[in-house]
């Protein structure tokens, strides 16, 4: 039996049921059914259950390194502190879109939150080619509230400094910084992308013109604080039914770039298009998914700046934002940036640490090896274009012009 401690320790089905009753989570007299279901990279997460109610719960506990790679990576624990932080500032703008949070402990790294097992991680959703008529709409809200309301368009200056200070988060923006934005453009040696593929990634290392752009893209993400942001946007932090979505998972959060968070999503969209050229076999079925992922890229941009616009003018704290031509200033740089971020994380899921299952589950090595071609190309035709995009339809273009 756990009882409560000073020092951290990584938890086993019993210790966190034990931890849980003593925390008065879950009723001291039921019996409690847990699992461990983490399937991400980094963290353990328990589901609990009281077999007398059938009340249920989510313990999601960060591990001192990256489970993906193991004890050789130490990673601070100050993840869960950040992510359950940043779960409650989104709640204070979208409590609809985010799981609740029933309690945190910092020493045990923990995160006490909403059972969301109704739901569907959204990337396993689209892989099965399933629709989500709510998803567009409710990520255009949750992009516009969480980083408008976080900004400096938002917040009075002093504020957000001060809200910044508690969400310094280098360790996981070095994850970033190196997987993202650095290796994949390099002979690097957290790389991963099979023999037949380097031709290409051999060309892509060799791409000065592309390595220029991803150059000041990375230099973006180091050093604009503009809000708030989730920090790792895909479609593995969505849950979604269809008639609801929740984001999860913002254990990246810190002030970057708004951009980094739309380009991730709309990123994520992509790469299941690309996929689904190897995975839905009929013709007519394929180019209707890949259309309806398209609508939602353009319905979410469309959402997302209506929503933002009307918190511009009916919240706005700086009086430049009455100027003619600012908001749609800030919005033309937003999307540019979202298109090369998307172009970025689109080339570090395909030849980078960390793939997606949309590519990587094709059975198919020849298909798939086509899907890996196509998603490097694409991925270098946004960033390189992305001085290009005007409006959202420029995007659409580019990603169907490839
Ligand atoms: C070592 S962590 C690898 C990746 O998992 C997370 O979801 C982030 O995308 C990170 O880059
Ligand atoms: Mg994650």
């Amino acid at each position: 039996m756990l009882t409560k401690q000073s020092t951290y320790e990584p938890f086993t089905t019993e210790t966190v049921v034990a931890y849980l009753k003593d925390g008065n989570f879950i009723s001291k007299d039921s019996p409690v059914t847990c699992y461990e279901i983490g399937d991400g990279n980094l963290n353990y997460v328990f589901h609990v259950k009281e077999d007398d109610t059938g009340q249920s719960l989510i313990a999601k506990q960060a591990l001192p390194y990256a489970k993906v790679v193991g004890e050789s990576w130490p990673l601070t624990l100050d993840r869960a502190r950040i992510e359950s932080e940043s779960l409650k500032e989104a709640a204070k703008y979208v409590p609809d879109l985010v799981p609740e949070v029933y309690g945190t402990d910092e020493v045990y790294a923990v995160t006490i939150m909403e059972d969301l097992s109704d739901y569907i991680i959204l990337r396993k959703g689209l892989i099965e080619g399933r629709k989500y008529p709510k998803l567009a709409t409710d990520i255009g809200k949750f992009i516009a509230h969480t980083l408008f309301h976080t900004s400096d368009f938002g917040l009075d200056p002093s504020e957000k400094k001060l809200l910044a200070s508690k969400f310094v988060n280098p360790e996981l923006c070095k994850i970033t910084e190196d997987l993202v934005f650095t290796d994949p453009f390099f002979d690097h040696d957290t790389n991963d992308f099979p023999e037949e593929l380097r031709p290409e990634v051999e060309a892509l290392w060799a791409d000065d013109e592309l390595k220029l752009e991803a150059a000041k893209l990375k230099h973006l993400f180091l050093t604009k604080a503009e809000a708030l942001i989730h920090g790792d946007l895909h479609s593995g932090s969505i849950f979604a039914t269809e008639d609801s979505t929740k984001v999860i998972d913002p254990e990246f959060s810190f002030f970057g770039p708004i951009g980094f968070d739309v380009g991730a999503f709309i990123a994520n969209l992509i790469l299941n298009s690309l996929a689904q050229e190897a995975r839905i076999e009929d013709e007519a079925v394929r180019r209707d998914f890949q259309a309806y992922l398209l609508d939602v890229i353009e319905e979410t941009w469309n959402v997302f700046t209506a929503e933002f616009t009307k918190l511009w003018v009916d919240k706005g704290k700086d009086p430049f934002l009455a100027v003619s031509g600012y908001l749609d200033a800030v919005l033309d740089e937003i999307l540019q940036e979202t298109v090369g971020f998307a172009g970025n994380k689109i080339i570090r899921r395909t030849i980078g640490l960390s793939h997606v299952e949309d590519i990587h589950g094709i059975e198919d090595p020849e298909k798939r090896l086509n899907v890996q071609r196509e998603s490097l190309k694409t991925g270098r035709h946004l960033i390189l274009n992305r001085h290009y995009v005007n409006t959202i339809e420029d995007l659409i273009n580019l990603v169907k012009g490839v």
